[in-house]
């Protein structure tokens, strides 16, 4: 059996430390390293040792038992979720880290979120428990509320044959309430802890059971009688006679300049020189152990390995007869363009992003040829530091970044139909599409209510893919569009004229035409935050709260001087509050904020005052349709072409 599971946690909570541990008793390592040593093996990289946090994911493979485990140990850092949120892809089991100091973070938040949404089982392990005013009963119940009741402790169950009156009445009511058979043997007092096996591996598998633990990383206590219980009760079956699917969940350079792709194997085998697609053969397929890695000929169903000889694979993309991925749930939430030398030819600076684009998708790189500028997307300013670290050692490059900016969207408040029409002469197509308002965070979807008499299925299918190709600017502040329902209502092609590309241009336009007459929302990204400060400034705290436009849930007084506030508030107005609440706290107070969603924004007119976008002068985006007639083009602007559509006819 091979088995995968990843360490989570918000930043510091001792992910790397947990790691160290297991990998020591594992005998990966022989030496326990330490990260403020600067000698943890998962954290190898030298940016990473030189700030002691961890900002790729790595991964190491052992042998216990009969069984293969593949351990990933993840950055908890919000800038760098993006690269945790790709391991969750491969991940069998989760161990969620929570920091017995300061419980709940607004990133353990996010991360239990997500193990929700990628339908991972979860173990829980309370850290720190060593540090005098650490709690694993406080934790315990915090997270119990506010996560999940089916969280239970495990700390005291000893599943050794035997030891049956150690369950709780918890525990056994946990398991048990799927199946009568074990609830009359618990009651007359026949249960066997082989009686419970198959029951707690299928309730821990199917979320319906998470089990908790506790202990001090850093003292290597609790592990122990962790794994012995995560070894008991992790099961999974991934068939090897069969043919090959795989799922790629990261790209990284090695020192050699060599291309890794990290991939999953899902189901068969993969062999050195197998081809993956037309003219790509694996070169090599290598199992990691932190930075150490054991090249192999051959891996099968349930390995994951880092292959080379792949160039055009892409985190989240399947292999094989296997889907690709969704959109990740993170997504960065400021932009900031790049700085460099008159002397570096822009080109050079926009190849190596390209190399960095490929190991972080997120970063959207953009060069914008009329204002020669190379613009990134981020998560964050320390991401930004270490882009500007990582340039400087792999290319010899030196380089700095712009202040970063939010990333604004806008969307549509009210429906509207927007016209296109192209015919240039010997082109032809138009189309009506209706632009309505889609839930928050929806994105954009597209139906066709058009007969496929009015319009051929082939060429509805190339509005479609029209709709969705390209990023389609807001008329606002041009800013990308999102969160609209795009329905094709009518359309037409001509039977000799309509080439490829027409109905590309038609589409555009009768969006932008559409966004031109429509009602128009400006929306901004969102934090949750969770504010940990001594009780005296609470007040004060929350009166920022309130100036910066947040929201907040009753603050609760831990017990031992501090409170705890949780809200959520704009990017804009909190993104540097964190160094402002460390001076009025004398370093006290901490904030932990992470990306929620986007919503309306709280100072939309100054925004907007600010860009200072002309939408009809976008030459890029134009909202006007060009007719022919009598063998003459011209252009019709956007407040007069549904005069001469021929849709409206
Ligand atoms: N007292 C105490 N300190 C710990 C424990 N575990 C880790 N630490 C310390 O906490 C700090 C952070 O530990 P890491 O293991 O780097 O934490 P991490 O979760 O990997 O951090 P990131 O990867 O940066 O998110 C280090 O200084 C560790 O020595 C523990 O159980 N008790
Ligand atoms: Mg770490």
């Amino acid at each position: 059996m091979k088995i995968t599971f990843g360490i989570l946690a918000h930043v510091d909570a001792g992910k790397t430390t947990f790691s160290e541990q297991v990998l020591y008793r594992e005998g990966v390592i022989r030496a326990l390293g330490r990260v403020d040593a600067k000698n943890a093996c998962m954290d190898h990289d030298d940016i990473e040792r030189a700030r002691g946090i961890t900002i790729f994911s790595d991964m190491a493979g052992f042998t216990h038992g009969d069984n293969t485990y593949y351990l990933i140990d993840t950055p908890g850092h919000t800038d760098f979720s993006a690269e945790m949120e790709r391991t969750l892809e491969v991940m069998d089991y989760a161990v969620l880290m929570i920091n017995g100091t300061d419980g709940i973070q607004g990133h353990t938040e996010a991360i239990w979120n997500l193990l929700e949404r990628y339908h991972i089982p979860v173990f829980l392990f309370i850290n720190k428990l060593d540090v005098i005013s650490a709690s694993y009963e406080r934790v315990l119940t915090e997270i119990r509320e506010r996560f999940s009741d089916e969280i239970l402790d495990f700390q005291g169950i000893s599943l050794k044959k035997g030891n049956e009156a150690a369950l709780t009445d918890d525990f056994i009511e946990n398991v048990s309430d799927w199946d009568e058979t074990l609830l009359d043997k618990w009651l007359n007092g026949s249960i066997t802890f082989e009686d419970l096996r198959p029951a707690v591996v299928s309730q821990i598998k199917n979320r319906k059971l998470f089990p908790c633990f506790g202990g001090s990383a850093l003292n290597g206590e609790g592990i122990e009688a962790f794994l012995n219980i995560f070894y008991s009760y992790t099961e999974t079956s991934y068939p090897v006679s069969a043919p090959f699917r795989g799922r790629v969940f990261k790209i990284r350079y090695d020192g050699h300049g060599e291309r890794m792709t990290y991939l999953k194997i899902l189901s068969g085998i993969l062999n050195v020189r197998d081809s993956l697609s037309a003219d790509e053969k694996v070169h090599q397929i290598r199992i990691f152990q932190g930075e150490r890695f054991t090249a192999l000929q051959t891996a099968s169903a349930g390995d994951v390995v880092a292959v080379t000889g792949l160039r055009t694979t892409r985190p989240g993309q399947g292999l094989g007869e296997c889907y690709d991925t969704v959109v990740p749930a993170l997504q960065p939430t400021l932009q900031a363009r790049v700085l460099y030398s008159s002397e570096i030819p822009d080109r050079a600076i926009l190849q190596m992003f390209h190399i960095l684009e490929e190991e972080e998708p997120g970063l959207s790189v953009v060069w914008e040829e009329s204002l020669r500028q190379l613009k990134v997307n981020i998560m964050g300013k320390i991401q930004l530091e270490v882009l500007e670290q990582v340039v400087l050692e792999r290319f010899q490059t030196k380089i700095s970044f712009g202040q970063p900016e939010i990333i604004y969207m806008e969307t549509v408040e009210e429906p509207v139909t927007g016209y296109g029409h192209f015919e240039p002469l010997r082109h032809y197509a138009e189309v009506a599409l209706r632009i309505e308002p889609e839930e928050r965070g929806k994105g954009i979807t597209f139906v066709s209510q058009c007969h496929v008499d009015r319009l051929g299925i082939n060429y509805q299918n190339l509005v479609r893919t029209h709709v969705f190709e390209t990023i389609h600017k807001g008329v606002l502040t041009g800013s990308e569009v999102t969160d609209i329902k795009v329905i094709l209502v009518d359309g037409i092609s001509h039977i000799k004229h309509t080439e490829g590309g027409d109905f590309r241009e038609a589409v555009y336009r009768a969006i932008r035409q559409g966004l031109m007459k429509a009602k128009n929302l400006l929306l901004e990204p969102y934090y949750s935050f969770t504010i940990l400060i001594p009780d005296p400034v609470t007040g004060r705290v929350l009166t920022d709260i309130t100036k910066y436009s947040g929201r907040f849930e009753a603050p609760v007084p831990d017990g031992s001087g501090r409170t705890v506030i949780r809200g959520q508030g704009p990017v804009s107005s909190f993104m540097n509050y964190g160094e402002e609440l460390m001076i009025m706290t004398g370093g006290k107070g901490s904030i932990s904020m992470v990306f929620s969603h986007y919503d309306r924004c709280h100072n939309e007119a100054q925004v907007i005052d600010h860009y200072q976008y002309n939408p009809s002068e976008d030459i890029n985006n134009p909202s006007c349709s060009v007719f022919c007639q009598k063998g003459t083009s011209f252009v019709i602007n956007w407040d007069h072409a549904e005069e001469y559509m021929h849709t409206l006819r």
